[in-house]
């Protein structure tokens, strides 16, 4: 097992981390910029480092500046929770390089499935239905309006180094297909160096429901349910739960055992995440996230496993130690993503908070690290915590949501907490009759 692992992230997911350390005897190294010289994650670690000034680029995404702070404190592994550097395959090879273990995926693993057209292609040979459309790149509009014709319109263009909703562009007809195709390709070329895109089928009114996976690296693999994560809002995720209520468990155990198997055929290594868009009964893979994700809270409150401890323990060469046939599920859980954001608009919030309460008792875990008086940084994302209820049912889970929320005070800023107490008076949110359009279409009535 590693002695000391450095944390290359700041937030709640710092703590998450942290938290997982302290209970396994690892010691801990905070990484901060001068913006977050009085954040929890800081004060809470063992020891920390300063490794720039506020921009991320500077700090948090330094390559250079993170694996310094690694030969400084004498860490011997890095986690690097979610976003910043936490898909980046070159860090991975340069930790390596250095003799420090990266706590993820293999490198070549993060590469696969960071290009869209090759994660498609891994997905489709290992068994995993995938969306219908392009083997690879678009040659051109001519190639374009081919293909395009094949799958049968609607079409959505995307980036091959998208991901994540950035770049994608929908063609209703074959009269859209090439200022569609040709703004996708400038589009990505602008946004990721790469024009390189590639076309699917479109699918109008999916759910977006995503597999979570552990595998060792050495074949053994498990899949641990489903996450509905439909309620989004400019690609951001706003809600999410577990199970979803579109599936049932004979549904959920097909699904589930296709990813498993794919994933042990690949011998992945670590936490992953396998999206779908599912539409009238049928899954269809979009991307894999080779990372923690925020939300996977809600699957350690069905399993009781802990994904943190989990992805250390596989990263320290340890065997899963399980098998599919241990893994169960208990009840319900929802996410909802607290932000320093206005409600309505979604304008951000930075500014001191002035107090908090978190609401507690049973099935009740939040996941946050601001305090009364911590001062939230202008620089970086606008989540400021976590909360995440549990229930035998979704209809008890719902009522003590309720009641959580109605416990939460936050004063200084601006939340999202009265959206979710909004949504709660929702009949389609209460029946969990909800699609990826659902909380846009929503916000849009007035
Ligand atoms: C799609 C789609 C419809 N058809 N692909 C957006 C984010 C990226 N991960 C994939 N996305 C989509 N891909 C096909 N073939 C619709 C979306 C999409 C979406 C997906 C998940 C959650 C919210 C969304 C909001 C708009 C569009």
């Amino acid at each position: 097992m590693f002695d000391k692992v450095l944390i290359a992230n700041r937030g709640e997911i710092a703590l998450r981390v942290l938290r997982a350390c302290r209970e396994l005897g690892i010691a801990t190294v905070a990484v901060h910029s001068t913006a977050d010289e009085n954040a929890m994650h800081v004060r809470l670690a063992d020891e920390s480092v300063c490794i720039g000034p506020p921009p991320a680029r500077d700090s948090y995404l330094s390559i250079p500046a993170i694996v310094a702070a690694c030969e400084i404190t004498g860490a011997d592994a890095v986690h690097p929770g979610y976003g910043f550097l936490s898909e980046n395959a070159k860090f991975a090879d340069i930790l390596a390089e250095h003799g420090i273990t990266f706590i993820g995926p293999s490198a070549d693993h993060i590469r696969i499935m960071g290009d869209k057209i090759e994660a498609k292609r891994t997905a489709k040979e290992l068994g995993i239905p995938v969306v219908p459309g392009s083997e690879g790149g678009v040659a051109g509009v001519a190639d374009g309006r081919r293909i395009a014709k094949e799958i049968g319109y609607p079409v959505i263009i995307k980036a091959t180094a998208g991901g994540g909703g950035r770049g994608m562009k929908v063609a209703r007809t074959e009269a859209d297909l090439e200022q569609a195709l040709l703004t996708a390709q400038s589009e990505a070329k602008a946004a990721f160096g790469n024009d390189e895109v590639y076309i699917e089928k479109y699918l109008e009114k999916p759910r977006h429901i995503e597999i979570q996976v552990l595998g060792d690296g050495k074949g053994n693999a498990v899949h641990l349910g489903e996450r509905d994560c439909s309620l989004q809002r400019r690609h951001q995720k706003v809600w999410e739960e577990a199970h979803s209520p579109a599936l049932n468990a004979s549904q959920r155990e097909q699904i589930g055992e296709r990813v498993a198997v794919a994933m042990r055929k690949l011998k992945y290594s670590g936490a992953g995440t396998v999206e779908f868009l599912y539409e009238n009964g049928e899954f269809y893979f979009i991307e894999m996230n080779t990372r923690l994700q925020v939300e996977h809270p809600v699957t350690e409150m069905l399993t009781g496993l802990d994904l943190v401890q989990e992805q250390i323990r596989i990263a320290a060469g340890a065997e899963l130690g399980y098998s599919q046939k241990d893994i169960t599920f208990q009840g319900h859980a929802i996410e909802c993503r607290i932000n320093a954001e206005n409600a309505r608009t979604f304008a951000p919030s930075p500014g001191k908070i002035e107090s908090v309460h978190v609401p507690g008792g049973l099935g009740v875990r939040v996941d946050s690290a601001i305090y009364a008086g911590y001062r939230i940084p202008p620089y970086y994302d606008s989540l400021i915590g976590k909360l995440i209820v549990f229930g035998k049912t979704r209809t008890e889970c719902m009522m003590r949501l309720k009641r959580a929320l109605g416990e939460f005070v936050i004063e200084g800023v601006d939340t999202t907490i009265p959206l979710f107490q909004a949504l709660l008076k929702e009949p389609d949110i209460i029946d969990g009759n909800y699609d990826i359009h659902w909380l846009e279409k929503y916000l849009a009535r007035d």
